[in-house]
């Protein structure tokens, strides 16, 4: 029989409380999201919303590696070439993809009880966007986390429009264009992260939560119970240190310049020897130069907008990066092909003008067949 790709449990938390446990279960993939697993998760999730037993929900991933690695890269892509062999303006199936996964991104970011991370290992892409609207987003001394799109011709999504302008300072715009892979003690630096804990704590955790002073019915209440545990918790866990906060003065001069010319400029000045900037910029430099001009934009615009805007602009980018050669060229060099070697269309920084961010970011739907419409 086939495993299940999300593994349901309900905790009894004493007095007939419920705690809602949701793994992610697809280890051998890192438990990158399929579209089976976004339907059940956003199912679950709908359940325990109106159970008034349950008093918060835990998500966790199974296997110990990752959190969740991402979306199901190898699906998108193969929709996508062919919709583009077909000849369509842009992948009906990759659209229908990323609408359930942001609309569950939203519901998690909006949901009416506490939700309870747990971003062990890596988190990246999709992964990240489950994890940062949660309201308790825990990390680990093992966590890797990044939004590393701009290596497959893709725009950092699962609403980095809205959260990576929010982080401190310039990080979020550097973390997009570099696809920086920071580690926990960074995560709650920045903002994507609220607690960091040692890895040996977490399966205690689980055994603890349903013993917590829970009440029925009461969101405050119960977001206070859980913030003071997991205070407790980081407080006796291992220290970490912050690369990112050793690097933020480095980050703020890359990024004084407000254009793509500017920051790739200040970024070839940067003289090697650094290994936590050399490899950003080797992702930067190797990265869909398309998808470089798309990020100013993007992260520009997100600065203005709340958090529905930016996931119906989101998916509109996202979707028409679905019709363009970037996404298969990119899929193919780092996932498919492995060769690491895009060809990308413009080829070059220098090459990408403004036609080609126009061309990304002219709507798929108007306002009124936006398939995200309904989000408030
Ligand atoms: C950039 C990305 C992704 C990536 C690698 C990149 C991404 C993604 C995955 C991924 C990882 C493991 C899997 C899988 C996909 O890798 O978004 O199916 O098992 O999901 O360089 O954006």
């Amino acid at each position: 029989m086939a495993e299940e790709v999300i593994l349901v449990e309900d905790l009894a938390a004493g007095h007939g409380l419920i705690i809602g446990v949701a793994t992610l279960n697809l280890p051998a993939s890192l438990n990158a999201l399929t579209l089976e697993m976004i339907d059940l998760l956003a199912a679950h999730l709908k359940r325990w919303e109106r159970d008034p037993q349950v008093v918060c929900v835990v998500l966790q991933g199974a296997g110990g590696k990752a959190f969740c690695a991402g979306g199901d890269v190898r699906f998108l892509y193969a929709a996508a070439r062919r919709s583009q062999a077909e000849g369509d303006a842009y992948s009906k199936v990759c659209a229908e993809f990323f609408t359930r996964e942001y609309a569950l991104d939203y519901h998690i970011h909006r949901y009416t009880k506490p939700v309870l991370c747990l971003g062990h290992g890596i988190v990246m892409g999709g992964g990240l966007g489950l994890m940062v609207g949660a309201s308790h987003r825990v990390v680990t001394d093992k966590t890797k986390l990044a939004m590393p799109e701009i290596s497959i011709g893709l725009l950092p999504d699962v609403g980095a429009t809205y959260f990576l302008p929010r982080l401190v300072s310039k990080v979020g715009l550097y973390l997009a264009l570099t696809g920086t892979r920071i580690n926990g003690a960074d995560g709650v630096f920045a903002g994507l992260a609220d607690f960091l804990l040692s890895a040996e704590q977490l399966p205690s955790l689980l055994k603890e939560l349903p013993g917590l002073a829970w009440v029925a019915a009461d969101r405050s209440a119960n977001d206070a119970v859980l913030s003071r545990y997991l205070r407790q918790k980081s407080q006796v866990a291992a220290k970490v240190a912050s690369p990112l906060e050793e690097h933020l003065a480095f980050i703020e001069s890359v990024c004084a310049g407000a254009d793509l010319a500017s920051f790739t400029v200040l970024m070839q000045k940067v003289p090697p020897g650094d290994d936590w900037i050399d490899a950003g910029k080797k992702t930067f430099f190797s990265g869909s130069p398309s998808i470089a001009a798309l990020i100013f934009a993007q992260q520009a615009k997100g600065q203005d907008i709340d958090l529905a805007s930016a996931f119906r602009y989101e998916l509109q980018v996202v979707t028409r990066c679905t019709a363009h050669a970037d996404f298969v060229e990119g899929v193919r060099a780092v996932l498919i092909d492995k060769d690491q070697k895009p060809q990308w269309n413009p080829a070059s920084l220098e090459d990408v003008g403004r036609a080609s961010t126009q061309s990304y970011v002219a709507p798929v739907w108007s306002d009124v067949e936006h398939p995200l419409r309904s989000l408030k």
